[in-house]
C-alpha cells in the first residue's frame, strides 16, 4: 500500500524512461582482469543508455556461489552474470573442451576453439533461455608447485587444487589427488594444507600471492580456458530496442578489451611472479611429453561420452 499516492499521470511524466537496474554475480576478485574488464561493461551500458540500464557487479561470488550463477540467471533470480564456462561440462561435453589439455594453447586456437564451440553451445544455452554475451580466456594455465617438477612422476601423491572436472581428471591421470576449490579461496586452501600444488593462469596465481604458500612455478601452457557472461533471454527481449544495441555493443567491446586485458597480463603477472621471489622455469622435454600423454587419454575419453554437436565442434575445430 502506497502511503502517500502519487498521481499515476505525474510519476510517468516525472520519470519518461523507466530506469532499470540488474544485479550482476560474477565469481572472481576485484583485482581479476575479468571482473575489472565487466565493471567498464558496466559502465559503457549506463553511459550508452543515458542511465537507462545500470547493471551492480557483485564480484567474487559474493551475491551467489559460483556454481549456482547461471542457475540464477536461468530462473531470473538475476538477469545477467559471469561464470567460468568449463563448469558446465557434467550438463554438455561442449562446454569443457577449452580445459582440454594441449587442444588449444595460444590466444589465436582459443579464438579458434570459440568460433567452432560457439553454435552448440549458443543451442545449449537457449535451451535454457540464456543468451552468451561475450566470453574472454584466461592466461594459458601453468603448474605452480613447492619445489621443481621434473617429470609427471613428480606429481604422484599431491593434493592438488581443481577447478572444474577436467582439472580433476587431469590431476587424477597424473595420481595426483585432486580437491575443488574456488578461486578467492585458494590462499587459505594452501595455507590449511588442504592442497600443495595447482595449475592456474598467472593471473590467478598472481592474484593469489601465490609465493606466500609455494616457490615453482613452469608455464606449461596447456590450455586456455574461458569464462562467458551470459544474460536472460527473456529478460533480454523486454529491454527497450535501444537498450537492446547498446548491451550488444558494450558486450562486444568487453570481448576485444578482454583478450587484450588478458594478453597483457601473461607477461606482467609472470613477471610478478618472479619478482616475488617464485622461481620461474621451462618445463622440461620429459615434463611435457607426460602432459601431453594424459592430454591424449583425456581427449580420448572426451570423445568416447561427447555429444554429436560437441563432436560436429571438435572436427570444425580440427578441420
Ligand atoms: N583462473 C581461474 C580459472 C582459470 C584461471 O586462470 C581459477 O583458477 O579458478
Amino acid at each position: 500500500m502506497l502511503r502517500f499516492a502519487i498521481p499515476l499521470a505525474a510519476m510517468m511524466a516525472a520519470t519518461p524512461v523507466l530506469a532499470e537496474s540488474w544485479d550482476m554475480p560474477t565469481p572472481y576478485g576485484d583485482s581479476t582482469f575479468h571482473t575489472q574488464n565487466i565493471r567498464e561493461f558496466a559502465d559503457e551500458v549506463k553511459a550508452a543508455t543515458d542511465g537507462g540500464l545500470e547493471i551492480t557487479v557483485h564480484s567474487a561470488g559474493s551475491l551467489f556461489p559460483h556454481g549456482e550463477i547461471k542457475n540464477a540467471v536461468r530462473s531470473r533470480q538475476v538477469p545477467i552474470g559471469e561464470f567460468f564456462l568449463s563448469t558446465l561440462a557434467n550438463e554438455d561435453l561442449a562446454f569443457g573442451m577449452d580445459s582440454q589439455p594441449f587442444l588449444a594453447t595460444s590466444y589465436d586456437d582459443a579464438a579458434k576453439l570459440w568460433d567452432a564451440q560457439k553454435p552448440a553451445i549458443e543451442k545449449l544455452l537457449a535451451e535454457q533461455s540464456l543468451m552468451p554475451l561475450f566470453s574472454v580466456p584466461w592466461p594459458a594455465q601453468g603448474l605452480y608447485t613447492k619445489k621443481e617438477i621434473k617429470t609427471v612422476d613428480d606429481l604422484n601423491g599431491l593434493r592438488f587444487r581443481a577447478y572444474n572436472a577436467a582439472l580433476e581428471e587431469f590431476a587424477t591421470l597424473a595420481g595426483a589427488a585432486p580437491v575443488q576449490v574456488e578461486a578467492p579461496d585458494i590462499p587459505q586452501a594452501f595455507s590449511t594444507g588442504q592442497v600443495e600444488a595447482m595449475i592456474t593462469s598467472p593471473s590467478t596465481g598472481a592474484n593469489s600471492k601465490a609465493w606466500d604458500f609455494l616457490s615453482h612455478y613452469t608455464p606449461i601452457n596447456a590450455w586456455v580456458p574461458k569464462n562467458i557472461v551470459v544474460v536472460n533471454k527473456r529478460v533480454f527481449d523486454g529491454l527497450d530496442p535501444a537498450v537492446q544495441e547498446a548491451v550488444l555493443a558494450a558486450a562486444e567491446a568487453a570481448q576485444a578489451r578482454g583478450i587484450e586485458m588478458s594478453k597483457a597480463e601473461t607477461e606482467a603477472k609472470v613477471k610478478e611472479l618472479a619478482d616475488n621471489g617464485i622461481t620461474v622455469y621451462e618445463p622440461s622435454p620429459e615434463l611435457v611429453e607426460g602432459l601431453q600423454g594424459i592430454g591424449a587419454t583425456m581427449l580420448e575419453n572426451w570423445q568416447s561420452k561427447a555429444s554429436d554437436d560437441a563432436k560436429g565442434a571438435l572436427a570444425a575445430y580440427q578441420q
